[in-house]
């Protein structure tokens, strides 16, 4: 999501491929072994497969919302995010996969990272400024993904500015066009474009 939020924000048009993980198709695996979304591929065959180079790609090709200047505050929080919050969400979220802790010992793991952008935000409305950025795009999913797997539990937290952060994204008009679900591709599907 953080590369179809990003690519969306800056209006660039691709053709999508809905993969389904546990059924990757070959066309994906030729041209990205490692074997995770997202894979863009560039008209020139170039291939990008990670989240925070696409949306880096994206800034550099348009940047209507003048975010090139927050790329490197971006990829600060996206370092905590992917290298250490993500790994205590996923246990989390599958917290009967992981029985060395419990449930409520993944969550608390969690929460520094939580606490750290309530932080900011009670700083700035937004994570890198008074305004929305990539850097809250970048983020968002993650804190949407840890909030849903109790919503109860995550809205008595004591983040009032992390709790309001997320409701302002999941009622954006960028969320809910990013959010439209598309079917399987299939090597034999109409062309869909993303814009
Ligand atoms: N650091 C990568 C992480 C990509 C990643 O792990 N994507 C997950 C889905 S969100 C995936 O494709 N997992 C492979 C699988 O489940 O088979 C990025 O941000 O692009």
């Amino acid at each position: 999501m953080r590369a179809r939020l990003a690519l969306f924000a800056c209006q660039i048009t691709c053709e999508l491929r809905e993969v389904v993980l546990r059924d990757k198709p070959q066309e994906m695996l030729a041209i990205s072994p490692k074997a995770t979304v997202p894979v863009l591929q560039l008209s020139s065959d170039k291939i990008i497969d990670e989240s925070r180079d696409i949306t880096t790609w994206a800034i550099e090709q348009n940047d209507p919302h003048n975010w090139q200047q927050y790329i490197s505050e971006m990829n600060e929080l996206i370092d905590i995010n992917d290298q250490q919050f993500k790994t205590h969400l996923d246990k989390y979220k599958y917290s009967s996969r992981n029985p060395e802790r419990s449930m409520e010992e993944h969550r608390e793991n969690g929460d520094f990272f939580l606490k750290h952008l309530n932080e900011r935000l009670e700083k700035k409305k937004f994570l890198s400024a008074d305004k929305q950025t990539v850097t809250d795009l970048s983020i968002f999913p993650f804190i949407r993904q840890f909030a849903f797997v109790d919503k109860n539990y995550f809205d008595t937290l004591p983040y009032p500015y992390l709790q309001n952060w997320l409701n302002w994204h999941l009622e954006s008009p960028l969320f809910k066009d990013v959010m439209q679900k598309y079917i399987q591709w299939q090597p034999s599907s109409e062309k869909i474009f993303f814009a």
